[in-house]
């Protein structure tokens, strides 16, 4: 289903059944995870939502099609954070409710804000690629995904800070659990954020140092 323009496409998406995907052409009221804004010019991203059968790894799958419909530049920041070049060029957003799962993505393409990367790419074939990609990897196992997710991520190896409500932390992002929760020097971290820090040492450092921090 292709609109001109719809609140959110998660809200259209919620009231169709499982296959069904929208395409609008602007959102007014584009939502992030956590009760954030997506923000995009009219026609300058691709914002879509593809309604699919519930999936425990589902969000991490989703990241992982996303990257890959996307390119091979394409990385993921915990937890499904699109990033190109140490910046950020799309989300994604998985809202599951009545037997159903919808999966929200947002991808730069003409026009990011300020600090965000675009991808350059006509919107109608990464649509295409992003319903082959989200297919495969929905009925890959857990194991592949979690092993494709550590091959995209950019996240694992780095200093992170962790917000959680009312606590922050600093650790090392060493690994995600089998159920895509982040391991942050040996604690989980199941929902919420992380930000990369900057790396350590004159070498990291000088390689860190024109990338504007990460933060989704
Ligand atoms: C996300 O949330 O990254 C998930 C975004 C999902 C958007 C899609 S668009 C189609 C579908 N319909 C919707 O209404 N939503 C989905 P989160 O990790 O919470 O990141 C949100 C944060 O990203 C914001 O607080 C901003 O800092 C930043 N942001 C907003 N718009 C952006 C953009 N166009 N490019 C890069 N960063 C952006």
């Amino acid at each position: 289903m292709r609109l001109a323009s719809v609140t959110s496409t998660q809200e259209v998406a919620r009231d169709l059944p499982i296959g069904a995907v929208v395409v609008a052409d602007h959102q007014t009221a584009g939502r992030g995870r956590l009760d954030r804004q997506w923000v995009a010019p009219p026609g300058g991203a691709l914002l879509a939502s593809f309604v699919l059968e519930p999936h425990p790894l589902l969000s991490l799958a989703a990241g992982v099609a996303a990257a890959e419909a996307c390119g091979p530049d394409v990385r993921l920041k915990w937890p499904n954070d699109l990033m190109l070049r140490g910046r950020k060029l799309g989300g994604i957003l998985v809202e599951v409710s009545g037997g159903k799962a919808v999966v929200g993505i947002g991808i730069n393409l003409t026009s990011a804000p300020p600090g965000a990367a675009r991808l350059g790419l006509p919107r109608d074939d990464l649509v295409e690629r992003l319903r082959a990609k989200l297919a495969a990897w929905t009925s890959a196992s857990s194991s592949q995904i979690l092993a494709r997710w550590r091959q995209l991520s950019v996240t694992l190896g780095r200093r992170v800070r962790v917000e959680l409500p009312g606590h922050t932390f600093e650790g090392t992002a060493e690994d995600i659990a089998e159920d895509g929760a982040l391991l942050v020097d040996g604690q989980r971290v199941g929902a919420g954020d992380v930000i990369h820090l900057r790396q350590r040492g004159p070498v990291a450092r000088s390689r860190a140092a024109p990338r504007p921090s990460a933060r989704g």
